[in-house]
């Protein structure tokens, strides 16, 4: 029987269901986000302080809760996560065998996809598991408990309300600060730091909240979106010099030789993102990377595709595919071997119809 993505259960239901749990694992999606890592750890403090302890537990007494994570993890995570009992999961350390909590909660995401990891361990817990999320989509049968609010900003919009009354206090502005820095560093990350268009009047009230708490704004940015590598910003401004724009401005190509790498100390795969500050300019719809690197199969030159979305949308996926390569409409690419730069610009604007 398949269970409906939506919630049977609520906030209160939960938070009476929890009380008496003596030990609990919150696990989350893989690649652990600001709102994956904020919720799985304010709820295991708000767990503990709950049961009289301090967040990271009991003197001499093991954890209530404890977050699980299946990796890559960000670089920034311990210094988010410090004295909170975590463990990492991978296939040299999968979910023990053995551990059968109290209770489990799945948080930030109720897709078996993203829960790989944590089969067949997960499915085990089925009965004893509660979670909570705002994804569009998600598998019903994850767990038995479902709380699922598809117009919360981030999981942890949600969960602030589960620590609340887990800790007993009426306002988010009363949490300890170790409950409220993980929630508000869920809630900045999944609105883009209070850009995005899930910002309305309720999550930033939120926000005040918890900064209300003593949470530095500051600090938290810093540690997560302040970590670029001079490296990579001297490959940036080396792409952006060679940035050409075709067909009325709609085509923009940038060009990475073997030697930009060199001279800006970074490393192949260090490019991630550029196209996407490429895409910014008004008048691009397709934006193009050329990379020429040599390999042990010799002169290798790789081509990524990334198009704006809309009416006008240019299939990139159709265009790569001319080429030998493929991937999605809006993202794509292709491998030239043995061919250099400007031949594979030249192959790269006859495929996109422009006459050089
Ligand atoms: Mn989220």
């Amino acid at each position: 029987m398949t269970e409906p993505w939506a919630s049977n259960t609520t906030l209160d239901e939960i938070a009476r269901w929890l009380k008496p749990m003596k030990s609990v694992v919150l696990v989350t999606h893989g690649k652990p986000d600001g709102d994956a890592l904020g919720s799985t750890l304010a709820v295991a403090r708000a767990l503990n302080i709950a049961a009289g302890g301090s967040a990271a537990g009991f003197s001499g007494v093991a954890s209530r809760a404890e977050a699980w994570y299946t990796g890559p993890m960000p670089g920034w995570w311990r210094s988010v996560a410090r004295d909170t009992k975590t463990r990492l999961i991978d296939e040299h350390n999968p979910p023990p065998g053995a551990h059968e909590p109290d209770a489990v909660m799945v948080l930030d995401t109720g897709a078996w996809s993203q829960l790989a990891g944590y089969r067949p361990w997960l499915d085990a817990q089925h009965d004893r598991a509660v979670l909570i999320d705002h994804h569009l989509n998600g598998d019903g049968d994850v767990a038995r408990m479902r709380l699922v609010d598809k117009s919360a900003a981030a999981a942890c919009e949600i969960v602030a309300g589960l620590c609340a009354r887990l800790i007993g206090v009426d306002s988010p502005a009363s949490l300890p600060i170790e409950v409220a820095e993980p929630l508000y560093l869920g809630i900045a990350t999944d609105t883009g730091w209070f850009r995005h268009s899930n910002v309305n009047p309720r999550v930033l009230r939120l926000a005040a909240d918890l900064l209300e708490t003593g949470v530095e704004h500051e600090r938290f940015y810093e540690m997560v979106e302040q970590r670029e590598r001079a490296g990579r910003l001297r490959l940036l401004a080396r792409a952006l010099n060679s940035l050409e724009l075709h067909d009325d401005d709609r085509v923009a190509i940038i060009s990475l030789r073997q030697n930009d790498f060199e001279k800006a100390g970074a490393a192949p795969g260090e490019s991630g993102g550029f196209l996407d500050l490429i895409k910014t300019v008004e008048s691009v719809r397709v934006a193009v990377l050329l990379t020429e690197i040599d390999t042990a199969e010799g002169v290798v030159t790789k081509v990524s595709f990334r198009s704006k979305g809309g009416p006008a949308l240019v299939d990139v996926n159709k265009i790569a595919m001319s080429l030998g390569g493929g991937g999605h409409a809006q993202a794509a690419g292709a491998r030239f071997v043995g061919v250099r730069l400007d031949e594979a610009r030249a192959r790269v604007l006859r495929a996109l119809g422009v006459t050089a």
